[in-house]
């Protein structure tokens, strides 16, 4: 999508500082970090919302938790919150499915 911020880091017309890559995912630190680690897993293919998956992303999901129990096993995080937004309402901003994986601090209740 041309003016999603996420395809422009994919294809390389923004940088970001990755943290991991494989063929479904990259996972970046996020430019306005909540706490000390702050990564954002981002699927690869420009859909919106889960509520746009096809199937097909769907059954391919399993695979973004063994790439957060990676990347969180190398920030050192034993405790850590997993935060996707899906709309306005939300909060959501960018428009192109990622997962927040935020720890290294003490996290208050969900607001
Ligand atoms: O979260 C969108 C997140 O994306 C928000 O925490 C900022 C982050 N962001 C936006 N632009 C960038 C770039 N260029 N690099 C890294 N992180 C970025 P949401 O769930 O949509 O509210």
């Amino acid at each position: 999508m041309a003016d999603c911020v996420f395809c422009k880091i994919l294809n390389g017309e923004i940088p970001s500082e990755k943290v991991y890559e494989d063929d479904d995912f990259i996972v970046i630190k996020d430019i306005k970090p909540v706490a000390p680690v702050h990564l954002l897993a981002i699927y690869k293919k420009h859909v919106p919302t889960v509520s746009e998956l096809s199937l097909e992303d769907s059954q391919k999901m399993w695979k973004l938790f063994e790439v957060i129990k990676m990347v969180t096993k190398i920030n050192g995080l034993e405790s850590y919150r997993i935060v996707q937004n899906n709309g306005k309402d939300a909060g959501q901003e960018v428009h192109h499915i990622h997962f927040h994986i935020i720890g290294g601090r003490k996290l208050g209740p969900l607001g």
